[in-house]
Protein backbone atom coordinates (compact mmCIF):
# COMPACT_ATOMS: atom_id res chain seq x y z
CA UNK A 1 0.00 0.00 0.00
CA UNK A 2 1.67 3.30 -0.70
CA UNK A 3 0.56 6.06 0.88
CA UNK A 4 1.67 9.90 1.05
CA UNK A 5 2.04 11.83 4.21
CA UNK A 6 4.10 14.96 5.33
CA UNK A 7 6.84 14.34 8.29
CA UNK A 8 8.76 17.20 9.92
CA UNK A 9 12.71 17.32 8.98
CA UNK A 10 14.58 20.21 10.38
CA UNK A 11 15.27 21.83 7.20
CA UNK A 12 14.28 21.72 3.41
CA UNK A 13 11.45 20.25 0.99
CA UNK A 14 10.34 17.24 1.73
CA UNK A 15 8.29 14.33 -0.11
CA UNK A 16 7.11 11.57 1.56
CA UNK A 17 6.36 7.82 0.81
CA UNK A 18 4.92 5.32 3.13
CA UNK A 19 5.07 1.97 1.63
CA UNK A 20 4.00 -0.67 3.54
CA UNK A 21 3.42 -4.66 3.74
CA UNK A 22 1.56 -5.61 6.22
CA UNK A 23 1.82 -9.12 7.52
CA UNK A 24 -1.05 -11.12 8.38
CA UNK A 25 0.79 -13.17 11.63
CA UNK A 26 3.01 -11.30 12.78
CA UNK A 27 1.61 -9.33 16.22
CA UNK A 28 3.11 -5.98 15.51
CA UNK A 29 5.10 -4.40 12.50
CA UNK A 30 7.60 -2.10 13.66
CA UNK A 31 8.33 0.81 11.56
CA UNK A 32 11.42 2.48 10.23
CA UNK A 33 11.78 5.80 9.11
CA UNK A 34 14.84 6.35 6.65
CA UNK A 35 15.84 10.62 5.84
CA UNK A 36 17.38 10.34 2.34
CA UNK A 37 19.48 13.40 1.39
CA UNK A 38 20.01 14.29 -2.05
CA UNK A 39 22.97 16.44 -2.98
CA UNK A 40 22.86 15.42 -6.45
CA UNK A 41 25.26 13.38 -8.99
CA UNK A 42 23.88 11.14 -12.19
CA UNK A 43 20.80 9.35 -10.06
CA UNK A 44 18.86 12.21 -10.53
CA UNK A 45 20.41 14.28 -13.76
CA UNK A 46 18.79 15.04 -17.48
CA UNK A 47 19.74 16.22 -20.28
CA UNK A 48 20.36 20.21 -20.53
CA UNK A 49 19.82 22.40 -23.58
CA UNK A 50 23.43 21.86 -24.71
CA UNK A 51 23.30 17.98 -24.42
CA UNK A 52 25.05 17.21 -21.23
CA UNK A 53 23.79 15.69 -18.26
CA UNK A 54 23.09 18.33 -15.03
CA UNK A 55 21.64 17.54 -11.95
CA UNK A 56 17.97 18.39 -11.97
CA UNK A 57 15.70 19.24 -9.36
CA UNK A 58 12.27 17.34 -7.69
CA UNK A 59 13.67 14.42 -10.26
CA UNK A 60 13.74 11.78 -7.93
CA UNK A 61 10.20 12.02 -5.91
CA UNK A 62 8.18 10.22 -9.14
CA UNK A 63 10.18 7.16 -8.03
CA UNK A 64 7.36 4.21 -7.55
CA UNK A 65 8.71 1.28 -4.81
CA UNK A 66 8.02 -2.18 -4.45
CA UNK A 67 8.28 -3.07 -0.77
CA UNK A 68 9.26 -6.83 -0.51
CA UNK A 69 9.76 -6.57 3.57
CA UNK A 70 7.57 -7.52 6.21
CA UNK A 71 7.98 -3.99 7.91
CA UNK A 72 6.89 -0.78 7.25
CA UNK A 73 9.26 2.17 5.70
CA UNK A 74 8.85 5.55 5.58
CA UNK A 75 11.44 7.79 3.56
CA UNK A 76 11.62 11.14 3.63
CA UNK A 77 13.48 13.31 1.14
CA UNK A 78 15.49 16.28 1.90
CA UNK A 79 16.79 17.74 -1.27
CA UNK A 80 19.54 20.25 -1.94
CA UNK A 81 19.89 23.36 -3.77
CA UNK A 82 21.98 23.49 -6.00
CA UNK A 83 21.96 20.07 -6.61
CA UNK A 84 25.86 19.22 -7.10
CA UNK A 85 27.80 16.79 -10.10
CA UNK A 86 30.01 15.28 -6.90
CA UNK A 87 32.60 16.59 -8.96
CA UNK A 88 31.69 19.83 -7.13
CA UNK A 89 31.74 18.31 -3.77
CA UNK A 90 33.97 20.51 -1.21
CA UNK A 91 34.57 19.73 2.18
CA UNK A 92 31.94 22.41 3.14
CA UNK A 93 29.57 20.45 1.44
CA UNK A 94 30.59 17.30 3.88
CA UNK A 95 29.83 19.43 6.55
CA UNK A 96 26.26 20.00 5.51
CA UNK A 97 25.55 16.49 5.11
CA UNK A 98 26.85 15.86 8.21
CA UNK A 99 25.01 18.67 10.31
CA UNK A 100 21.86 17.51 8.51
CA UNK A 101 22.12 13.77 9.67
CA UNK A 102 22.96 15.56 13.20
CA UNK A 103 20.20 17.36 13.27
CA UNK A 104 17.92 14.67 12.48
CA UNK A 105 19.54 12.02 13.70
CA UNK A 106 16.58 11.22 16.93
CA UNK A 107 13.98 11.45 14.42
CA UNK A 108 15.13 8.33 11.52
CA UNK A 109 16.04 5.33 11.73
CA UNK A 110 18.87 5.42 9.15
CA UNK A 111 19.97 7.65 6.33
CA UNK A 112 20.32 8.08 3.03
CA UNK A 113 22.35 10.14 1.10
CA UNK A 114 22.01 10.42 -2.88
CA UNK A 115 25.50 11.54 -4.10
CA UNK A 116 27.57 11.47 -7.58
CA UNK A 117 30.08 8.42 -8.07
CA UNK A 118 32.92 10.50 -8.91
CA UNK A 119 33.81 11.77 -5.32
CA UNK A 120 31.56 9.68 -3.37
CA UNK A 121 34.42 7.56 -1.97
CA UNK A 122 35.90 10.86 -0.59
CA UNK A 123 32.73 11.99 0.85
CA UNK A 124 32.09 8.34 2.23
CA UNK A 125 35.56 8.11 3.99
CA UNK A 126 35.32 11.80 5.20
CA UNK A 127 31.53 11.18 6.99
CA UNK A 128 32.81 7.97 8.43
CA UNK A 129 35.33 9.76 10.31
CA UNK A 130 32.95 13.19 10.87
CA UNK A 131 30.19 11.05 12.34
CA UNK A 132 32.12 9.90 15.91
CA UNK A 133 30.04 7.73 17.97
CA UNK A 134 27.95 6.29 15.11
CA UNK A 135 24.93 4.47 16.19
CA UNK A 136 22.83 3.92 12.92
CA UNK A 137 23.73 3.34 9.19
CA UNK A 138 24.57 5.68 6.62
CA UNK A 139 24.11 4.79 3.33
CA UNK A 140 25.47 6.45 0.38
CA UNK A 141 24.62 5.40 -2.74
CA UNK A 142 24.21 7.07 -6.46
CA UNK A 143 24.04 5.93 -9.96
CA UNK A 144 25.82 5.64 -13.49
CA UNK A 145 22.69 6.15 -15.29
CA UNK A 146 20.10 9.01 -14.58
CA UNK A 147 16.76 6.89 -12.80
CA UNK A 148 14.36 8.55 -15.58
CA UNK A 149 15.92 6.87 -18.23
CA UNK A 150 14.45 3.46 -18.77
CA UNK A 151 17.71 1.51 -18.19
CA UNK A 152 19.12 2.40 -15.01
CA UNK A 153 21.14 1.17 -11.80
CA UNK A 154 19.76 4.29 -9.95
CA UNK A 155 16.25 2.25 -8.79
CA UNK A 156 18.19 -0.87 -7.64
CA UNK A 157 20.74 1.35 -5.68
CA UNK A 158 18.32 3.91 -4.40
CA UNK A 159 15.88 0.88 -3.36
CA UNK A 160 19.25 -1.21 -2.02
CA UNK A 161 19.88 1.54 0.09
CA UNK A 162 16.51 2.34 1.30
CA UNK A 163 15.48 -0.92 2.33
CA UNK A 164 19.36 -1.72 4.42
CA UNK A 165 19.50 1.72 5.87
CA UNK A 166 15.65 1.03 7.23
CA UNK A 167 16.19 -2.78 8.08
CA UNK A 168 19.53 -2.87 9.95
CA UNK A 169 21.05 -0.93 12.51
CA UNK A 170 24.66 -1.20 10.82
CA UNK A 171 26.19 1.48 12.78
CA UNK A 172 28.44 2.58 10.00
CA UNK A 173 29.00 4.82 7.13
CA UNK A 174 28.20 2.77 4.91
CA UNK A 175 28.03 2.90 0.36
CA UNK A 176 25.89 0.74 -1.32
CA UNK A 177 26.37 -0.13 -5.08
CA UNK A 178 25.37 -2.39 -7.74
CA UNK A 179 23.73 -5.00 -4.89
CA UNK A 180 26.59 -4.57 -2.31
CA UNK A 181 27.17 -2.74 0.84
CA UNK A 182 31.12 -1.52 1.39
CA UNK A 183 32.50 -0.01 4.42
CA UNK A 184 32.36 3.78 3.03
CA UNK A 185 35.75 4.44 4.15
CA UNK A 186 37.10 0.79 2.35
CA UNK A 187 35.88 2.04 -1.01
CA UNK A 188 37.05 3.66 -4.16
CA UNK A 189 35.92 4.08 -7.63
CA UNK A 190 37.08 1.55 -10.21
CA UNK A 191 35.31 1.68 -12.92
CA UNK A 192 33.60 4.45 -15.11
CA UNK A 193 31.68 2.51 -17.56
CA UNK A 194 30.27 -0.16 -15.27
CA UNK A 195 27.02 -0.56 -13.16
CA UNK A 196 29.80 -2.53 -10.85
CA UNK A 197 31.42 0.65 -10.19
CA UNK A 198 33.19 0.60 -6.61
CA UNK A 199 35.76 -1.90 -5.42
CA UNK A 200 36.21 -2.67 -1.54
CA UNK A 201 39.69 -4.53 -2.51
CA UNK A 202 40.59 -5.13 1.29
CA UNK A 203 37.53 -5.59 3.16
CA UNK A 204 34.80 -7.88 1.65
CA UNK A 205 31.31 -6.31 1.37
CA UNK A 206 29.30 -5.84 5.05
CA UNK A 207 26.20 -7.01 2.86
CA UNK A 208 25.02 -8.63 -0.58
CA UNK A 209 21.46 -8.26 -1.80
CA UNK A 210 20.52 -10.99 -4.20
CA UNK A 211 17.56 -13.01 -3.47
CA UNK A 212 17.92 -12.69 0.14
CA UNK A 213 20.27 -9.73 1.80
CA UNK A 214 23.34 -11.17 3.39
CA UNK A 215 24.57 -8.94 6.39
CA UNK A 216 27.75 -10.01 7.19
CA UNK A 217 27.36 -9.23 10.47
CA UNK A 218 30.75 -10.55 11.71
CA UNK A 219 32.56 -7.66 9.72
CA UNK A 220 30.13 -4.66 10.81
CA UNK A 221 31.39 -2.32 13.12
CA UNK A 222 30.44 -2.75 16.81
CA UNK A 223 29.42 -0.27 18.86
CA UNK A 224 32.35 0.45 21.44
CA UNK A 225 31.18 3.73 23.22
CA UNK A 226 29.29 5.60 25.92
CA UNK A 227 29.26 8.83 24.18
CA UNK A 228 26.54 10.40 22.08
CA UNK A 229 26.78 10.80 18.49
CA UNK A 230 28.18 13.71 17.29
CA UNK A 231 29.62 15.13 14.08
CA UNK A 232 32.49 16.71 13.95
CA UNK A 233 32.12 19.43 10.91
CA UNK A 234 35.94 21.17 11.06
CA UNK A 235 38.16 19.89 8.66
CA UNK A 236 41.90 21.01 7.80
CA UNK A 237 42.01 21.90 4.09
CA UNK A 238 46.12 21.66 3.73
CA UNK A 239 46.37 18.30 3.44
CA UNK A 240 47.45 16.59 -0.46
CA UNK A 241 47.88 13.56 -2.23
CA UNK A 242 51.17 13.10 -3.84
CA UNK A 243 52.29 9.86 -5.91
CA UNK A 244 55.51 9.05 -6.54
CA UNK A 245 56.73 8.23 -10.18
CA UNK A 246 60.29 6.97 -11.42
CA UNK A 247 62.00 10.39 -11.66
CA UNK A 248 60.34 12.55 -9.66
CA UNK A 249 62.08 15.25 -8.97
CA UNK A 250 63.07 16.45 -5.20
CA UNK A 251 62.52 19.89 -6.34
CA UNK A 252 58.35 18.71 -6.97
CA UNK A 253 58.36 16.93 -3.61
CA UNK A 254 59.81 20.47 -2.33
CA UNK A 255 57.51 22.54 -3.41
CA UNK A 256 54.43 20.22 -2.36
CA UNK A 257 55.41 19.69 0.92
CA UNK A 258 56.19 23.81 1.53
CA UNK A 259 53.53 25.64 4.11
CA UNK A 260 50.86 25.78 4.61
CA UNK A 261 51.06 21.85 3.94
CA UNK A 262 50.33 19.69 7.23
CA UNK A 263 49.52 16.09 6.05
CA UNK A 264 50.59 14.35 2.81
CA UNK A 265 49.87 10.95 1.35
CA UNK A 266 52.48 9.49 0.05
CA UNK A 267 51.39 6.62 -2.98
CA UNK A 268 54.58 4.63 -2.74
CA UNK A 269 55.10 1.97 -4.86
CA UNK A 270 53.89 -2.06 -3.80
CA UNK A 271 53.98 -2.75 -0.57
CA UNK A 272 54.91 0.81 0.48
CA UNK A 273 58.53 1.25 -1.01
CA UNK A 274 60.57 4.87 -2.83
CA UNK A 275 63.74 4.61 -4.23
CA UNK A 276 66.34 3.64 -1.56
CA UNK A 277 69.60 5.89 -3.88
CA UNK A 278 67.66 8.95 -3.89
CA UNK A 279 68.92 11.05 -0.61
CA UNK A 280 68.07 14.48 -2.48
CA UNK A 281 64.41 12.94 -2.45
CA UNK A 282 64.49 11.34 1.12
CA UNK A 283 66.28 14.56 2.66
CA UNK A 284 63.15 16.52 1.16
CA UNK A 285 60.50 14.25 3.03
CA UNK A 286 62.86 13.62 6.56
CA UNK A 287 62.73 18.29 6.48
CA UNK A 288 59.17 18.10 6.44
CA UNK A 289 58.70 15.13 9.03
CA UNK A 290 60.45 16.81 11.25
CA UNK A 291 59.37 19.80 11.00
CA UNK A 292 55.83 19.12 11.74
CA UNK A 293 54.06 17.52 8.42
CA UNK A 294 52.22 14.32 8.79
CA UNK A 295 52.82 11.98 6.04
CA UNK A 296 50.96 9.07 5.48
CA UNK A 297 52.82 5.90 3.44
CA UNK A 298 49.72 4.46 1.20
CA UNK A 299 50.51 1.88 -1.27
CA UNK A 300 49.80 2.49 -5.27
CA UNK A 301 48.57 -0.68 -5.40
CA UNK A 302 44.52 -1.29 -5.68
CA UNK A 303 44.99 -4.36 -3.02
CA UNK A 304 47.45 -5.21 -0.32
CA UNK A 305 48.73 -3.45 2.56
CA UNK A 306 52.09 -1.31 3.13
CA UNK A 307 54.98 -3.62 5.25
CA UNK A 308 58.51 -2.81 5.79
CA UNK A 309 60.16 -5.76 4.32
CA UNK A 310 62.28 -3.97 2.13
CA UNK A 311 64.69 -1.48 2.33
CA UNK A 312 63.06 1.14 0.07
CA UNK A 313 60.27 1.04 2.66
CA UNK A 314 62.22 1.04 5.39
CA UNK A 315 64.13 4.29 4.51
CA UNK A 316 60.35 6.09 4.28
CA UNK A 317 60.00 5.11 7.79
CA UNK A 318 63.54 6.19 8.75
CA UNK A 319 62.20 10.01 7.06
CA UNK A 320 59.40 9.95 9.84
CA UNK A 321 57.01 8.71 7.40
CA UNK A 322 53.49 7.06 9.16
CA UNK A 323 52.76 3.61 7.77
CA UNK A 324 49.43 3.61 6.46
CA UNK A 325 48.51 0.08 6.41
CA UNK A 326 46.04 -1.04 3.74
CA UNK A 327 44.27 2.38 3.86
CA UNK A 328 42.60 3.35 0.05
CA UNK A 329 44.30 7.11 -0.72
CA UNK A 330 40.67 8.26 -0.62
CA UNK A 331 40.52 7.21 3.63
CA UNK A 332 43.91 8.23 4.49
CA UNK A 333 43.44 11.70 2.63
CA UNK A 334 39.90 12.43 4.80
CA UNK A 335 41.21 10.75 7.82
CA UNK A 336 44.22 13.59 7.98
CA UNK A 337 42.08 15.97 7.09
CA UNK A 338 39.92 15.38 10.45
CA UNK A 339 42.62 14.85 12.63
CA UNK A 340 44.90 17.53 11.92
CA UNK A 341 41.64 19.78 12.59
CA UNK A 342 41.87 18.36 16.33
CA UNK A 343 43.56 21.57 17.72
CA UNK A 344 43.69 20.29 21.38
CA UNK A 345 45.77 17.16 19.85
CA UNK A 346 49.54 17.89 20.00
CA UNK A 347 51.13 15.97 17.01
CA UNK A 348 52.37 13.24 18.84
CA UNK A 349 48.78 12.66 19.27
CA UNK A 350 47.64 12.98 16.04
CA UNK A 351 49.72 10.98 14.38
CA UNK A 352 48.83 8.26 16.64
CA UNK A 353 45.68 8.54 15.88
CA UNK A 354 47.08 8.42 12.14
CA UNK A 355 48.20 5.07 12.58
CA UNK A 356 45.11 4.19 14.48
CA UNK A 357 41.92 2.01 13.43
CA UNK A 358 38.93 5.04 14.04
CA UNK A 359 36.27 3.21 11.57
CA UNK A 360 37.47 0.35 10.37
CA UNK A 361 39.54 1.99 7.85
CA UNK A 362 42.48 -0.42 8.27
CA UNK A 363 42.98 -3.86 8.82
CA UNK A 364 43.73 -3.76 12.97
CA UNK A 365 46.98 -4.82 14.12
CA UNK A 366 45.68 -8.41 15.02
CA UNK A 367 48.98 -9.99 16.43
CA UNK A 368 49.04 -11.65 19.92
CA UNK A 369 45.49 -10.68 19.90
CA UNK A 370 43.93 -13.32 17.45
CA UNK A 371 40.74 -15.02 19.34
CA UNK A 372 41.23 -19.03 19.06
CA UNK A 373 37.86 -20.55 19.33
CA UNK A 374 39.75 -23.20 21.13
CA UNK A 375 40.81 -21.36 24.22
CA UNK A 376 37.44 -20.90 25.34
CA UNK A 377 36.64 -23.33 27.80
CA UNK A 378 33.20 -22.90 27.61
CA UNK A 379 32.95 -23.23 23.80
CA UNK A 380 35.27 -26.38 24.06
CA UNK A 381 32.75 -27.86 26.80
CA UNK A 382 29.80 -27.41 24.12
CA UNK A 383 31.92 -28.63 21.23
CA UNK A 384 32.79 -31.64 22.60
CA UNK A 385 29.45 -32.91 23.87
CA UNK A 386 27.84 -32.42 20.16
CA UNK A 387 31.37 -33.85 18.65
CA UNK A 388 31.83 -31.11 16.08
CA UNK A 389 35.61 -30.25 15.72
CA UNK A 390 35.54 -28.22 12.35
CA UNK A 391 36.28 -24.35 12.89
CA UNK A 392 32.98 -23.24 10.78
CA UNK A 393 30.73 -25.57 12.24
CA UNK A 394 31.75 -24.21 15.71
CA UNK A 395 31.33 -20.77 14.34
CA UNK A 396 27.67 -21.65 13.45
CA UNK A 397 27.32 -23.36 16.97
CA UNK A 398 28.53 -19.70 18.40
CA UNK A 399 26.34 -17.38 16.86
CA UNK A 400 23.30 -19.92 17.11
CA UNK A 401 23.98 -20.06 21.05
CA UNK A 402 25.52 -16.52 21.52
CA UNK A 403 21.94 -14.66 21.58
CA UNK A 404 20.63 -17.13 24.07
CA UNK A 405 23.40 -17.42 26.33
CA UNK A 406 23.84 -13.49 26.23
CA UNK A 407 20.76 -12.82 26.64
CA UNK A 408 20.18 -14.83 29.92
CA UNK A 409 23.68 -13.12 30.98
CA UNK A 410 22.59 -9.81 31.06
CA UNK A 411 19.01 -11.24 32.93
CA UNK A 412 21.40 -11.58 35.86
CA UNK A 413 23.82 -9.21 35.11
CA UNK A 414 26.65 -11.70 34.82
CA UNK A 415 29.15 -9.12 33.28
CA UNK A 416 32.05 -12.46 33.47
CA UNK A 417 29.75 -14.44 31.49
CA UNK A 418 29.60 -11.33 29.08
CA UNK A 419 33.31 -10.97 28.61
CA UNK A 420 33.53 -14.84 28.45
CA UNK A 421 30.84 -14.47 25.25
CA UNK A 422 32.76 -11.46 23.90
CA UNK A 423 35.95 -12.78 24.02
CA UNK A 424 35.12 -15.98 21.92
CA UNK A 425 33.97 -13.88 19.17
CA UNK A 426 30.34 -13.43 19.86
CA UNK A 427 28.84 -10.68 18.60
CA UNK A 428 26.43 -9.05 21.44
CA UNK A 429 24.48 -7.24 19.43
CA UNK A 430 22.55 -10.35 18.00
CA UNK A 431 18.76 -10.82 19.12
CA UNK A 432 16.93 -13.72 20.44
CA UNK A 433 13.89 -15.14 18.90
CA UNK A 434 12.04 -11.86 19.56
CA UNK A 435 15.02 -9.94 18.33
CA UNK A 436 15.86 -8.71 22.36
CA UNK A 437 19.21 -8.25 22.70
CA UNK A 438 20.94 -8.22 25.50
CA UNK A 439 21.01 -4.71 25.99
CA UNK A 440 17.07 -4.79 25.94
CA UNK A 441 17.67 -7.39 28.45
CA UNK A 442 19.94 -5.65 30.62
CA UNK A 443 18.54 -2.17 30.53
CA UNK A 444 15.10 -3.89 31.35
CA UNK A 445 16.64 -6.05 34.77
CA UNK A 446 18.32 -2.60 35.34
CA UNK A 447 22.27 -4.17 35.37
CA UNK A 448 23.91 -1.00 34.92
CA UNK A 449 27.59 -2.63 34.96
CA UNK A 450 25.40 -4.94 32.49
CA UNK A 451 24.77 -2.18 30.48
CA UNK A 452 27.53 -0.53 30.60
CA UNK A 453 29.33 -3.37 29.41
CA UNK A 454 27.69 -4.01 26.90
CA UNK A 455 27.72 -0.69 25.23
CA UNK A 456 31.23 -0.60 25.21
CA UNK A 457 31.16 -4.05 23.22
CA UNK A 458 28.75 -4.13 20.62
CA UNK A 459 25.19 -3.54 22.10
CA UNK A 460 23.36 -1.42 20.35
CA UNK A 461 21.23 1.29 21.38
CA UNK A 462 18.61 1.75 18.44
CA UNK A 463 18.20 -1.61 17.58
CA UNK A 464 14.17 -2.41 17.81
CA UNK A 465 12.83 -6.07 19.35
CA UNK A 466 9.99 -7.66 17.52
CA UNK A 467 7.31 -5.04 19.08
CA UNK A 468 9.54 -2.22 18.12
CA UNK A 469 11.22 -1.16 21.40
CA UNK A 470 14.89 -0.02 22.02
CA UNK A 471 16.70 -1.19 25.29
CA UNK A 472 15.60 2.74 26.33
CA UNK A 473 12.57 1.97 25.91
CA UNK A 474 12.64 -0.76 28.14
CA UNK A 475 15.05 0.84 30.93
CA UNK A 476 12.70 1.45 34.14
CA UNK A 477 15.73 2.37 36.42
CA UNK A 478 17.19 5.76 36.59
CA UNK A 479 20.64 5.16 36.54
CA UNK A 480 20.60 3.29 33.58
CA UNK A 481 18.29 5.58 31.66
CA UNK A 482 20.64 7.97 32.23
CA UNK A 483 23.91 6.32 30.58
CA UNK A 484 21.65 4.98 27.85
CA UNK A 485 20.40 8.97 27.28
CA UNK A 486 24.28 9.89 27.43
CA UNK A 487 25.22 7.55 25.14
CA UNK A 488 22.67 8.89 22.16
CA UNK A 489 19.49 7.05 23.14
CA UNK A 490 16.40 8.31 22.63
CA UNK A 491 12.74 7.81 22.87
CA UNK A 492 10.62 7.41 18.81
CA UNK A 493 8.82 10.67 18.09
CA UNK A 494 5.64 7.53 18.17
CA UNK A 495 6.70 6.69 21.70
CA UNK A 496 7.06 10.36 22.83
CA UNK A 497 4.09 11.44 21.02
CA UNK A 498 2.24 8.32 23.38
CA UNK A 499 3.85 9.26 26.45
CA UNK A 500 0.89 11.68 27.34
CA UNK A 501 -1.62 9.12 28.30
CA UNK A 502 1.08 6.94 30.34
CA UNK A 503 2.10 10.14 32.27
CA UNK A 504 -1.39 11.44 33.04
CA UNK A 505 -1.62 7.45 34.80
CA UNK A 506 1.21 7.69 36.77
CA UNK A 507 0.63 11.13 37.67
CA UNK A 508 -3.14 10.44 38.90
CA UNK A 509 -1.42 7.40 40.85
CA UNK A 510 1.38 10.06 42.46
CA UNK A 511 4.16 7.81 40.80
CA UNK A 512 6.83 10.53 40.91
CA UNK A 513 9.85 8.48 40.32
CA UNK A 514 8.37 6.92 37.41
CA UNK A 515 7.45 9.90 35.84
CA UNK A 516 11.21 11.32 36.61
CA UNK A 517 12.45 8.61 34.50
CA UNK A 518 10.30 9.06 31.97
CA UNK A 519 11.46 12.96 31.84
CA UNK A 520 15.52 11.45 32.30
CA UNK A 521 14.46 9.40 28.97
CA UNK A 522 13.10 12.63 26.86
CA UNK A 523 9.63 12.31 27.45
CA UNK A 524 8.05 16.07 27.81
CA UNK A 525 5.46 16.26 30.98
CA UNK A 526 3.78 18.86 29.17
CA UNK A 527 2.28 16.27 26.19
CA UNK A 528 -1.67 16.02 26.64
CA UNK A 529 -3.01 12.58 27.48
CA UNK A 530 -6.01 11.32 25.59
CA UNK A 531 -8.56 13.69 27.31
CA UNK A 532 -6.22 16.79 26.65
CA UNK A 533 -4.43 17.00 30.11
CA UNK A 534 -1.00 16.91 30.85
CA UNK A 535 0.60 15.05 33.76
CA UNK A 536 2.13 18.04 35.36
CA UNK A 537 -1.81 19.18 35.45
CA UNK A 538 -3.07 16.13 36.86
CA UNK A 539 -0.61 16.03 39.74
CA UNK A 540 -1.81 20.12 39.78
CA UNK A 541 2.13 20.76 40.08
CA UNK A 542 1.53 24.36 38.00
CA UNK A 543 -1.53 25.45 40.09
CA UNK A 544 0.25 24.60 43.41
CA UNK A 545 3.88 25.12 42.78
CA UNK A 546 4.80 21.56 43.80
CA UNK A 547 7.67 21.38 42.38
CA UNK A 548 9.16 20.37 45.28
CA UNK A 549 6.89 16.99 45.08
CA UNK A 550 10.09 16.13 43.06
CA UNK A 551 13.62 14.80 44.27
CA UNK A 552 15.80 17.43 44.27
CA UNK A 553 17.89 17.69 41.09
CA UNK A 554 14.60 16.41 39.06
CA UNK A 555 15.00 19.49 36.32
CA UNK A 556 18.88 19.02 36.22
CA UNK A 557 18.68 15.50 35.95
CA UNK A 558 17.14 15.35 33.07
CA UNK A 559 18.76 18.27 31.34
CA UNK A 560 21.43 16.05 29.93
N1 LIG B 1 29.66 13.02 -12.68
C1 LIG B 1 28.73 12.26 -11.90
C2 LIG B 1 28.89 12.69 -10.44
O1 LIG B 1 29.80 12.25 -9.80
C3 LIG B 1 28.98 10.79 -12.07
C4 LIG B 1 27.92 9.88 -11.49
O2 LIG B 1 27.22 10.20 -10.56
N2 LIG B 1 27.77 8.68 -12.02
O3 LIG B 1 28.11 13.48 -9.96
Amino acid sequence: NIHTHMCPVAQGHIYIYIYTVHSLTSPGVAEARVLVINTGGTIGMTLDDDDVLAPKANALVKIHCINQWNKRIIYSILEYSPLLDSSNMTTDDWGRVGKDIEKNYENFDGFVILHGTDTMAYTASALSFMCEHLGKPIVLTGSQVPIYEMRNDGRDNLLGALLIAGQFVIPEVCLYFYNKLYRGNRVTKTDAGSFNAFSSPNLAPLATAEVDITINWDTVWRANTTSKFHVWTELNRNVGLLRLFPGITASTVKAFLQPPMQGVVLETYGSGNAPDNRADLLEELKKATDAGVIIVNCTQCLRGSVSMSYATGKVLMDAGLIAGCDMTPEAALSKLSYVLAKQDLDLDAKKKMMSENLRGEMAADLAGTKLCLSDSHFIQVIAKSLSISCKEELEAIRDALTPPLSCAAAKIGDVEALKALSEMGSNLSLGDYDGRTPLHVAACEGHLHAVEYLLGHGGSLHVKDRYGATPLSNAVHRDVVWLLRKTGAHLSRDELEEAGTELCSLAACGDLDALEIWTLAGADLNKPGYDGQTALEVVGLEQNGCHTHFSSGFFEQFEI
